[in-house]
C-alpha cells in the first residue's frame, strides 16, 4: 500500500528541543508546518531558517497552551490550508523542580498539569474536532518513560505524563472509528533540550545531568515521531518506549562515562 504522507503538520513547543528537532525532520521531508511556542523571537528565526533550507512553508503561533482562550482563537483564525491540520504533535511541556512530595511546590505542580495534561487537552480537542468532520487525521502525543513508571521525587511530573499515557489510550478508542489516528512516543532521558535547565529553573550547574551517561538525543525522538507519522493508513503504532543504551528504565542508569 502507498504510504500516505500528512500535509500540515502542527508541533506545539518547537522553540526548543524535541519540538523543534520534529519540526525540522518533517521540514526535510516536505511538509508545510505550524510551529508554536511562548517565545516569538525563536519562532520566528526558526520559521526563516525552515523556509529558506526546505522551500515548504511554516506559520509560526505565538501562544500558552495553558491558555484556553489563546488556543481556540489560535486554531480558529487558522486560515486556508492551515485550517487542515493532519497531525497533531502534542509535545509543549515540562518537568519543574524535583523535590520530595511534601515539600514540593503547589505552583510548580500546577504549572506541569496546567501545561502537560490540560494543555494537551485544549489542543487536542479543537484540532480532532476539524479532524473528525474531514474524517482524517493523527495526533501523537509526547509521554516520557515517566508516564509508564514513577521515580523518586518526580511526583506530579510523573503524574502529568501517567495522565498524558492515559489521554493517548482514551482519545484512540474514542476517535478510531472516525478515521483518526491516535499515537505516543515515550522517550528516557533527551539531551539537545532544554529541559533539565527548565526543570532546575535556570540553575546551568544542577542541570548537568547528561555528563556521566550518554543520553537520546532530540533527533533521535524526531525521527521516531516522523517514523510513526509516515505509517501507512492502515497502521496505528500505539507507542514507542525508547531510552539511551545506558538507560535500561525511568531509575536504572549506567553512568559509568559515555561510551
Ligand atoms: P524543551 O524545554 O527543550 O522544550 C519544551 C518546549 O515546550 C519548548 O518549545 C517550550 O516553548 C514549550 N512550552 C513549554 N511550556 C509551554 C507553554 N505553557 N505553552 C506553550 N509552549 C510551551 O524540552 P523537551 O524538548 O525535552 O520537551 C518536549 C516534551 O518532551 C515535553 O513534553 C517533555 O515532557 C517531553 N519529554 C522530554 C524528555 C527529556 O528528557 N528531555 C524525555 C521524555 C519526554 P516556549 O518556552 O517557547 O513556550
Ligand atoms: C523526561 C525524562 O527521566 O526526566 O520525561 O522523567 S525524565
Amino acid at each position: 500500500m502507498k504510504v500516505q504522507l500528512q500535509k500540515i503538520v502542527l508541533i506545539t513547543g518547537a522553540t526548543s528541543g524535541i519540538g523543534k528537532a520534529t519540526a525540522k525532520v518533517f521540514a526535510k521531508n516536505g511538509y508545510d508546518i505550524i510551529i508554536t511556542g511562548r517565545r516569538k523571537e525563536r519562532l520566528k528565526q526558526i520559521k526563516l531558517r525552515l523556509e529558506q533550507k526546505y522551500a515548504i512553508k511554516v506559520l509560526s503561533l505565538c501562544f500558552d497552551v495553558r491558555d484556553k482562550l489563546a488556543v481556540k482563537s489560535n486554531l480558529n483564525n487558522l486560515k486556508g490550508k492551515w485550517k487542515n491540520i493532519d497531525l497533531l504533535v502534542n509535545n509543549a511541556g515540562l518537568a519543574l523542580g524535583v523535590d520530595d512530595f511534601h515539600e514540593a511546590s503547589l505552583e510548580d505542580w500546577e504549572t506541569m498539569i496546567d501545561t502537560n495534561v490540560k494543555g494537551l487537552l485544549y489542543m487536542s480537542k479543537w484540532v480532532s474536532n476539524n479532524m473528525v468532520k474531514r474524517s482524517n487525521g493523527h495526533i501523537i502525543n509526547i509521554c516520557s518513560t515517566a508516564g509508564h513508571e514513577v521515580y523518586p521525587k518526580g511526583n506530579v511530573y510523573c503524574a502529568s505524563k501517567h495522565a498524558v499515557e492515559a489521554l493517548t489510550k482514551a482519545m484512540r478508542i474514542d476517535l478510531f472509528d472516525k478515521g483518526i489516528r491516535v499515537s505516543q512516543v515515550s522517550p528516557g532521558a533527551v539531551e539537545e533540550t532544554e529541559f533539565s535547565l527548565v526543570r532546575y529553573k535556570g540553575d546551568a550547574e544542577k542541570a548537568k545531568i547528561y555528563e556521566d551517561y550518554n543520553p537520546l538525543t532530540s533527533k533521535d525522538v524526531a525521527k521516531v515521531i516522523y517514523f510513526i507519522a509516515s505509517q501507512p493508513k492502515h497502521v496505528t503504532i500505539h507507542d514507542i518506549i525508547l531510552t539511551g543504551t545506558q538507560q535500561a528504565n525511568a531509575t536504572l542508569f549506567d553512568k559509568s562515562g559515555r561510551t
